[in-house]
Protein backbone atom coordinates (compact mmCIF):
# COMPACT_ATOMS: atom_id res chain seq x y z
CA UNK A 1 0.00 0.00 0.00
CA UNK A 2 1.80 3.42 -1.14
CA UNK A 3 2.49 6.29 1.73
CA UNK A 4 -0.17 7.80 0.05
CA UNK A 5 -2.73 5.75 0.77
CA UNK A 6 -1.99 5.48 4.27
CA UNK A 7 -1.86 8.99 4.81
CA UNK A 8 -5.01 9.20 3.99
CA UNK A 9 -6.39 6.67 6.19
CA UNK A 10 -4.70 8.28 9.10
CA UNK A 11 -6.50 11.72 8.90
CA UNK A 12 -9.51 9.85 8.75
CA UNK A 13 -9.17 9.36 12.61
CA UNK A 14 -6.43 12.72 13.25
CA UNK A 15 -6.52 16.15 12.35
CA UNK A 16 -3.48 17.90 11.79
CA UNK A 17 -1.46 20.47 10.31
CA UNK A 18 1.87 19.13 10.58
CA UNK A 19 3.66 16.06 9.22
CA UNK A 20 2.68 12.65 9.23
CA UNK A 21 4.76 9.51 8.81
CA UNK A 22 3.88 6.20 8.76
CA UNK A 23 6.47 2.95 9.83
CA UNK A 24 5.45 -0.88 9.35
CA UNK A 25 5.68 -2.60 12.98
CA UNK A 26 5.75 -6.07 13.96
CA UNK A 27 5.43 -9.15 12.57
CA UNK A 28 1.98 -10.31 13.70
CA UNK A 29 0.30 -13.61 11.52
CA UNK A 30 -3.19 -11.75 10.96
CA UNK A 31 -2.87 -8.44 10.93
CA UNK A 32 -0.85 -5.76 9.29
CA UNK A 33 0.67 -3.08 12.01
CA UNK A 34 1.56 0.80 11.53
CA UNK A 35 3.20 3.08 13.78
CA UNK A 36 1.84 6.88 13.19
CA UNK A 37 4.03 9.45 13.91
CA UNK A 38 2.18 12.78 13.89
CA UNK A 39 4.02 16.53 14.88
CA UNK A 40 3.07 17.38 16.77
CA UNK A 41 -0.07 15.11 18.11
CA UNK A 42 2.10 12.14 19.10
CA UNK A 43 2.24 8.60 18.49
CA UNK A 44 -0.63 6.62 17.28
CA UNK A 45 -0.86 2.57 16.47
CA UNK A 46 -2.73 1.91 13.01
CA UNK A 47 -3.60 -1.63 11.87
CA UNK A 48 -5.06 -2.90 8.45
CA UNK A 49 -7.69 -5.71 10.23
CA UNK A 50 -8.15 -8.94 8.51
CA UNK A 51 -11.42 -9.08 7.86
CA UNK A 52 -10.99 -12.23 5.95
CA UNK A 53 -10.54 -14.00 9.73
CA UNK A 54 -12.73 -11.78 11.37
CA UNK A 55 -15.51 -11.67 9.48
CA UNK A 56 -17.84 -9.25 11.28
CA UNK A 57 -16.21 -5.91 11.93
CA UNK A 58 -18.52 -4.32 14.07
CA UNK A 59 -18.86 -6.94 16.00
CA UNK A 60 -15.18 -7.26 16.68
CA UNK A 61 -14.27 -3.52 17.49
CA UNK A 62 -17.26 -3.35 19.84
CA UNK A 63 -16.04 -6.07 21.87
CA UNK A 64 -12.83 -4.34 22.27
CA UNK A 65 -14.15 -0.93 22.97
CA UNK A 66 -16.35 -3.15 25.61
CA UNK A 67 -13.37 -5.08 27.37
CA UNK A 68 -10.94 -1.64 27.55
CA UNK A 69 -13.95 0.28 28.66
CA UNK A 70 -14.37 -1.99 31.55
CA UNK A 71 -10.50 -2.75 32.30
CA UNK A 72 -10.48 1.39 32.15
CA UNK A 73 -13.23 1.58 34.73
CA UNK A 74 -11.45 -1.00 37.24
CA UNK A 75 -7.85 0.59 36.94
CA UNK A 76 -9.76 4.44 37.29
CA UNK A 77 -11.49 2.91 40.89
CA UNK A 78 -8.41 1.72 42.07
CA UNK A 79 -6.50 4.97 41.45
CA UNK A 80 -4.07 3.45 39.00
CA UNK A 81 -1.89 6.26 37.64
CA UNK A 82 -0.68 6.34 33.77
CA UNK A 83 -3.65 4.56 32.59
CA UNK A 84 -3.39 5.08 28.94
CA UNK A 85 -0.61 2.85 29.09
CA UNK A 86 -2.24 0.20 30.72
CA UNK A 87 -5.22 -0.23 28.63
CA UNK A 88 -5.81 0.31 24.99
CA UNK A 89 -7.30 2.97 23.72
CA UNK A 90 -9.17 3.18 20.65
CA UNK A 91 -9.33 6.45 18.61
CA UNK A 92 -12.65 7.31 16.59
CA UNK A 93 -12.79 8.20 13.04
CA UNK A 94 -13.92 11.97 12.44
CA UNK A 95 -17.16 9.97 11.75
CA UNK A 96 -17.62 8.71 15.31
CA UNK A 97 -17.36 5.14 14.01
CA UNK A 98 -14.17 2.36 15.61
CA UNK A 99 -13.03 1.49 12.12
CA UNK A 100 -12.56 2.98 9.07
CA UNK A 101 -13.29 1.66 5.40
CA UNK A 102 -11.18 2.53 2.91
CA UNK A 103 -12.40 2.52 -0.96
CA UNK A 104 -10.37 -1.01 -1.45
CA UNK A 105 -12.69 -2.49 0.97
CA UNK A 106 -9.91 -2.55 3.92
CA UNK A 107 -10.58 -2.17 7.37
CA UNK A 108 -8.67 0.23 9.58
CA UNK A 109 -8.52 0.93 13.43
CA UNK A 110 -6.38 3.28 15.24
CA UNK A 111 -5.31 3.44 18.67
CA UNK A 112 -2.96 5.16 21.42
CA UNK A 113 0.81 4.22 21.09
CA UNK A 114 1.90 3.02 24.36
CA UNK A 115 5.25 4.91 24.50
CA UNK A 116 8.25 3.44 25.72
CA UNK A 117 7.01 -0.43 25.84
CA UNK A 118 8.95 -3.64 24.80
CA UNK A 119 7.52 -6.95 23.75
CA UNK A 120 9.60 -10.16 23.73
CA UNK A 121 9.74 -12.92 21.38
CA UNK A 122 11.33 -14.90 24.43
CA UNK A 123 11.33 -14.27 27.99
CA UNK A 124 13.17 -15.05 31.09
CA UNK A 125 11.33 -16.31 34.55
CA UNK A 126 11.22 -13.25 35.96
CA UNK A 127 9.11 -11.83 33.31
CA UNK A 128 7.31 -14.44 32.73
CA UNK A 129 5.89 -14.61 36.59
CA UNK A 130 5.05 -11.11 35.77
CA UNK A 131 3.04 -11.83 33.10
CA UNK A 132 0.88 -14.51 34.40
CA UNK A 133 0.21 -12.24 37.25
CA UNK A 134 -1.02 -10.09 34.61
CA UNK A 135 -3.19 -12.69 32.15
CA UNK A 136 -4.49 -13.95 35.66
CA UNK A 137 -5.44 -10.29 36.58
CA UNK A 138 -7.22 -9.56 32.80
CA UNK A 139 -9.43 -12.74 33.62
CA UNK A 140 -10.09 -11.62 37.04
CA UNK A 141 -11.20 -7.65 35.63
CA UNK A 142 -13.64 -9.25 32.84
CA UNK A 143 -15.12 -11.31 34.55
CA UNK A 144 -18.00 -9.42 35.63
CA UNK A 145 -18.01 -7.23 32.12
CA UNK A 146 -21.60 -6.14 31.85
CA UNK A 147 -23.93 -6.22 28.68
CA UNK A 148 -24.31 -9.93 28.31
CA UNK A 149 -21.83 -12.16 26.67
CA UNK A 150 -18.98 -11.11 24.46
CA UNK A 151 -19.33 -11.89 20.57
CA UNK A 152 -16.85 -14.97 19.59
CA UNK A 153 -15.13 -12.84 16.52
CA UNK A 154 -14.29 -16.43 15.48
CA UNK A 155 -16.42 -18.81 16.17
CA UNK A 156 -15.15 -22.46 17.81
CA UNK A 157 -11.84 -20.35 17.95
CA UNK A 158 -10.29 -22.86 20.53
CA UNK A 159 -12.83 -25.80 20.32
CA UNK A 160 -10.64 -28.74 19.29
CA UNK A 161 -14.01 -30.77 18.39
CA UNK A 162 -14.89 -28.10 16.07
CA UNK A 163 -11.00 -27.82 14.44
CA UNK A 164 -10.57 -31.48 14.09
CA UNK A 165 -13.26 -31.21 12.01
CA UNK A 166 -12.08 -29.16 9.90
CA UNK A 167 -8.74 -30.76 9.77
CA UNK A 168 -10.52 -33.89 8.55
CA UNK A 169 -11.92 -32.23 5.98
CA UNK A 170 -8.91 -30.51 4.82
CA UNK A 171 -7.27 -33.86 4.60
CA UNK A 172 -10.01 -35.65 3.03
CA UNK A 173 -9.74 -32.78 0.38
CA UNK A 174 -6.21 -32.70 0.14
CA UNK A 175 -6.89 -29.52 -1.99
CA UNK A 176 -2.99 -28.79 -2.43
CA UNK A 177 -2.17 -32.88 -2.83
CA UNK A 178 0.39 -32.33 -0.36
CA UNK A 179 -1.10 -34.71 2.21
CA UNK A 180 1.22 -38.19 1.62
CA UNK A 181 4.29 -36.08 2.08
CA UNK A 182 2.62 -35.66 6.10
CA UNK A 183 0.80 -38.66 6.46
CA UNK A 184 3.10 -39.59 9.69
CA UNK A 185 1.77 -36.20 11.11
CA UNK A 186 -1.91 -37.00 10.37
CA UNK A 187 -1.93 -40.41 12.12
CA UNK A 188 0.00 -38.49 14.98
CA UNK A 189 -2.60 -36.00 15.49
CA UNK A 190 -5.42 -38.77 15.06
CA UNK A 191 -3.66 -40.49 18.16
CA UNK A 192 -4.33 -38.23 20.08
CA UNK A 193 -7.31 -36.96 18.77
CA UNK A 194 -10.03 -38.85 21.66
CA UNK A 195 -7.59 -37.09 24.58
CA UNK A 196 -6.92 -33.60 23.32
CA UNK A 197 -11.31 -32.99 22.96
CA UNK A 198 -12.00 -34.04 26.53
CA UNK A 199 -12.55 -30.30 27.20
CA UNK A 200 -15.44 -29.67 25.22
CA UNK A 201 -16.96 -33.16 26.93
CA UNK A 202 -16.47 -31.98 30.35
CA UNK A 203 -18.20 -29.23 29.27
CA UNK A 204 -21.28 -30.66 27.94
CA UNK A 205 -21.04 -32.01 31.34
CA UNK A 206 -21.45 -29.15 33.46
CA UNK A 207 -17.50 -29.70 34.94
CA UNK A 208 -15.63 -26.97 32.86
CA UNK A 209 -17.22 -23.15 32.50
CA UNK A 210 -16.63 -20.76 30.46
CA UNK A 211 -15.09 -17.36 30.93
CA UNK A 212 -13.46 -14.27 29.26
CA UNK A 213 -10.02 -15.39 27.86
CA UNK A 214 -7.46 -13.10 25.54
CA UNK A 215 -7.62 -16.49 23.34
CA UNK A 216 -3.96 -15.18 22.34
CA UNK A 217 -1.50 -15.29 25.14
CA UNK A 218 1.51 -15.22 23.35
CA UNK A 219 4.87 -13.56 25.08
CA UNK A 220 4.51 -10.63 22.58
CA UNK A 221 1.40 -9.41 23.07
CA UNK A 222 2.08 -8.24 27.04
CA UNK A 223 3.89 -4.84 26.26
CA UNK A 224 6.56 -4.20 29.75
CA UNK A 225 8.39 -0.94 30.91
CA UNK A 226 11.88 -0.45 30.15
CA UNK A 227 12.22 -1.41 33.85
CA UNK A 228 10.37 -4.94 32.93
CA UNK A 229 7.26 -4.56 34.88
CA UNK A 230 4.08 -5.23 32.92
CA UNK A 231 1.85 -1.95 31.22
CA UNK A 232 -0.98 -3.83 29.16
CA UNK A 233 -2.30 -6.45 27.63
CA UNK A 234 -2.61 -5.94 23.67
CA UNK A 235 -4.10 -7.90 20.66
CA UNK A 236 -7.44 -8.00 21.48
CA UNK A 237 -9.58 -9.45 18.55
CA UNK A 238 -9.59 -12.43 20.25
CA UNK A 239 -11.00 -12.23 23.67
CA UNK A 240 -14.25 -14.20 24.01
CA UNK A 241 -15.79 -16.65 26.40
CA UNK A 242 -13.72 -19.91 26.07
CA UNK A 243 -11.87 -22.31 28.80
CA UNK A 244 -9.13 -21.06 31.20
CA UNK A 245 -6.74 -24.04 29.81
CA UNK A 246 -6.54 -21.69 26.45
CA UNK A 247 -5.25 -18.74 27.91
CA UNK A 248 -2.97 -20.49 30.00
CA UNK A 249 -1.91 -23.21 27.55
CA UNK A 250 -1.11 -21.02 24.89
CA UNK A 251 1.29 -18.82 27.14
CA UNK A 252 2.96 -22.12 27.86
CA UNK A 253 3.05 -22.76 24.34
CA UNK A 254 4.87 -19.60 22.93
CA UNK A 255 7.00 -18.42 26.02
CA UNK A 256 7.85 -21.95 27.55
CA UNK A 257 9.29 -22.95 24.29
CA UNK A 258 13.06 -23.17 24.28
CA UNK A 259 13.61 -22.47 20.63
CA UNK A 260 11.03 -20.35 18.04
CA UNK A 261 7.57 -21.71 17.23
CA UNK A 262 8.59 -22.38 14.16
CA UNK A 263 11.92 -23.21 14.57
CA UNK A 264 13.61 -25.43 11.67
CA UNK A 265 15.87 -26.71 14.20
CA UNK A 266 13.81 -29.63 15.71
CA UNK A 267 16.56 -30.26 18.37
CA UNK A 268 16.43 -26.63 20.02
CA UNK A 269 12.71 -27.49 20.51
CA UNK A 270 11.78 -28.35 24.02
CA UNK A 271 9.47 -27.17 27.04
CA UNK A 272 11.43 -24.45 29.60
CA UNK A 273 10.34 -25.97 32.68
CA UNK A 274 11.50 -22.72 34.50
CA UNK A 275 9.65 -20.66 32.53
CA UNK A 276 6.34 -22.81 32.68
CA UNK A 277 6.86 -22.58 36.87
CA UNK A 278 7.16 -19.06 36.67
CA UNK A 279 4.02 -18.05 34.67
CA UNK A 280 2.18 -21.10 36.90
CA UNK A 281 2.85 -19.48 40.12
CA UNK A 282 2.28 -15.90 39.35
CA UNK A 283 -0.99 -16.74 36.90
CA UNK A 284 -2.15 -18.98 40.14
CA UNK A 285 -1.61 -16.35 42.40
CA UNK A 286 -4.10 -13.73 40.69
CA UNK A 287 -6.15 -16.68 38.86
CA UNK A 288 -6.40 -19.27 41.96
CA UNK A 289 -9.83 -17.36 43.56
CA UNK A 290 -12.08 -17.87 41.00
CA UNK A 291 -10.46 -20.87 39.38
CA UNK A 292 -12.78 -24.15 40.26
CA UNK A 293 -10.65 -27.32 40.96
CA UNK A 294 -11.10 -29.07 37.92
CA UNK A 295 -9.96 -25.87 36.43
CA UNK A 296 -6.85 -25.94 38.10
CA UNK A 297 -6.59 -29.73 37.71
CA UNK A 298 -6.44 -29.29 34.33
CA UNK A 299 -4.00 -26.00 33.49
CA UNK A 300 -0.85 -28.82 32.78
CA UNK A 301 -3.30 -30.64 30.17
CA UNK A 302 -4.28 -27.28 28.63
CA UNK A 303 -0.84 -26.70 28.17
CA UNK A 304 -0.07 -29.47 25.72
CA UNK A 305 -3.49 -29.04 24.45
CA UNK A 306 -3.04 -25.64 23.08
CA UNK A 307 0.36 -26.71 21.40
CA UNK A 308 -1.50 -29.93 20.12
CA UNK A 309 -4.15 -27.16 18.79
CA UNK A 310 -2.01 -25.40 16.54
CA UNK A 311 0.03 -28.04 15.08
CA UNK A 312 -3.61 -28.63 14.13
CA UNK A 313 -4.19 -25.61 12.85
CA UNK A 314 -0.80 -24.82 10.76
CA UNK A 315 -0.36 -28.18 9.78
CA UNK A 316 -4.34 -27.46 8.19
CA UNK A 317 -3.21 -25.16 6.78
CA UNK A 318 -0.37 -26.09 4.98
CA UNK A 319 -2.48 -29.18 3.44
CA UNK A 320 -5.01 -26.79 2.33
CA UNK A 321 -2.44 -24.94 0.65
CA UNK A 322 -1.64 -21.46 3.01
CA UNK A 323 -4.42 -19.86 2.80
CA UNK A 324 -4.94 -18.59 6.63
CA UNK A 325 -1.40 -17.81 8.05
CA UNK A 326 1.18 -15.06 6.35
CA UNK A 327 3.77 -17.95 5.30
CA UNK A 328 7.59 -16.31 4.82
CA UNK A 329 8.86 -19.73 2.76
CA UNK A 330 7.01 -22.20 0.97
CA UNK A 331 7.22 -24.75 3.42
CA UNK A 332 6.74 -22.45 6.46
CA UNK A 333 3.34 -24.01 7.91
CA UNK A 334 5.13 -27.32 7.20
CA UNK A 335 8.29 -26.14 9.70
CA UNK A 336 5.77 -24.48 12.36
CA UNK A 337 4.16 -28.32 12.27
CA UNK A 338 6.73 -29.81 12.67
CA UNK A 339 7.83 -27.59 15.51
CA UNK A 340 4.64 -27.25 16.97
CA UNK A 341 4.43 -31.08 17.18
CA UNK A 342 8.43 -31.53 18.85
CA UNK A 343 7.12 -29.31 21.71
CA UNK A 344 4.08 -31.17 22.27
CA UNK A 345 6.14 -34.46 22.52
CA UNK A 346 8.60 -32.73 25.15
CA UNK A 347 5.36 -31.47 27.16
CA UNK A 348 3.83 -35.32 27.11
CA UNK A 349 7.61 -36.38 28.27
CA UNK A 350 7.59 -34.29 30.86
CA UNK A 351 4.11 -34.40 32.06
CA UNK A 352 4.13 -35.16 35.58
CA UNK A 353 6.74 -32.66 36.15
CA UNK A 354 4.18 -30.03 35.34
CA UNK A 355 1.78 -31.24 36.84
CA UNK A 356 3.43 -31.39 39.75
CA UNK A 357 4.65 -28.11 39.16
CA UNK A 358 0.52 -27.02 38.85
CA UNK A 359 -0.28 -28.65 41.80
CA UNK A 360 2.61 -27.18 44.06
CA UNK A 361 1.94 -23.77 43.03
CA UNK A 362 -2.24 -23.97 43.64
CA UNK A 363 -1.36 -25.00 47.74
P1 LIG B 1 -0.97 -8.97 15.69
O1 LIG B 1 -2.41 -9.40 15.63
O2 LIG B 1 -0.39 -8.82 14.34
O3 LIG B 1 -0.18 -9.85 16.59
P2 LIG B 1 -0.84 -6.88 17.75
O4 LIG B 1 -2.09 -6.12 18.09
O5 LIG B 1 -0.39 -7.89 18.71
O6 LIG B 1 -0.99 -7.49 16.27
O7 LIG B 1 0.34 -5.82 17.52
C1 LIG B 1 1.63 -6.22 17.09
C2 LIG B 1 2.69 -5.77 18.08
O8 LIG B 1 2.64 -4.34 18.19
C3 LIG B 1 2.50 -6.25 19.52
O9 LIG B 1 3.13 -7.48 19.73
C4 LIG B 1 3.13 -5.14 20.34
O10 LIG B 1 4.51 -5.35 20.46
C5 LIG B 1 2.90 -3.90 19.52
N1 LIG B 1 1.73 -3.12 19.96
C6 LIG B 1 0.43 -3.44 19.83
N2 LIG B 1 -0.39 -2.47 20.28
C7 LIG B 1 0.42 -1.48 20.70
C8 LIG B 1 0.20 -0.17 21.27
N3 LIG B 1 -1.02 0.31 21.45
N4 LIG B 1 1.29 0.56 21.59
C9 LIG B 1 2.54 0.09 21.37
N5 LIG B 1 2.82 -1.10 20.84
C10 LIG B 1 1.79 -1.88 20.50
C1 LIG C 1 -2.21 -15.87 15.21
O1 LIG C 1 -2.13 -12.55 15.48
P1 LIG C 1 -1.14 -13.52 16.01
O2 LIG C 1 0.01 -13.76 15.14
O3 LIG C 1 -0.73 -13.19 17.43
C2 LIG C 1 -3.53 -16.56 15.54
C3 LIG C 1 -3.40 -17.30 16.86
C4 LIG C 1 -2.31 -18.33 16.72
C5 LIG C 1 -1.01 -17.65 16.31
C6 LIG C 1 0.07 -18.66 16.04
C7 LIG C 1 -6.76 -14.78 14.99
O4 LIG C 1 -1.94 -14.91 16.20
O5 LIG C 1 -4.61 -17.95 17.17
O6 LIG C 1 -2.13 -18.98 17.91
O7 LIG C 1 -1.18 -16.83 15.15
N1 LIG C 1 -4.61 -15.60 15.58
C8 LIG C 1 -5.75 -15.84 14.93
O8 LIG C 1 1.29 -18.05 16.11
O9 LIG C 1 -5.95 -16.88 14.30
MG1 LIG D 1 -0.11 -9.99 18.65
Amino acid sequence: MSDNKLVKIVSEFISTTGTISVDPLGAGHINDSYIIVVNPEGEFLMQRINHYIFKDVDALQNNILRVTKHIRHKLESQNIPDIDRRVLTLLPTHDGKWYYRDNDGNYWRMMKFISDSVSYEAITPELAYKAGRAFGEFQSMLADIPGGPLTETIPNFHNMESRLETFREVVKNNLAGRLSKVQDLVDEIEKRAEDMTKAERMHREGKLPKRINHCDTKVNNILFDKTGNVLCVVDLDTVMPGYVLSDFGDFMRTGANNGAEDDADLNKVSINLDIFEAYTKGYLETAKSFLTPVEVENLAFGAKLLTYMQTVRFLSDYIDGDKYYKIHSPKHNLQRSNAQFKLLQSMEENFDRIQEIVNEAAK
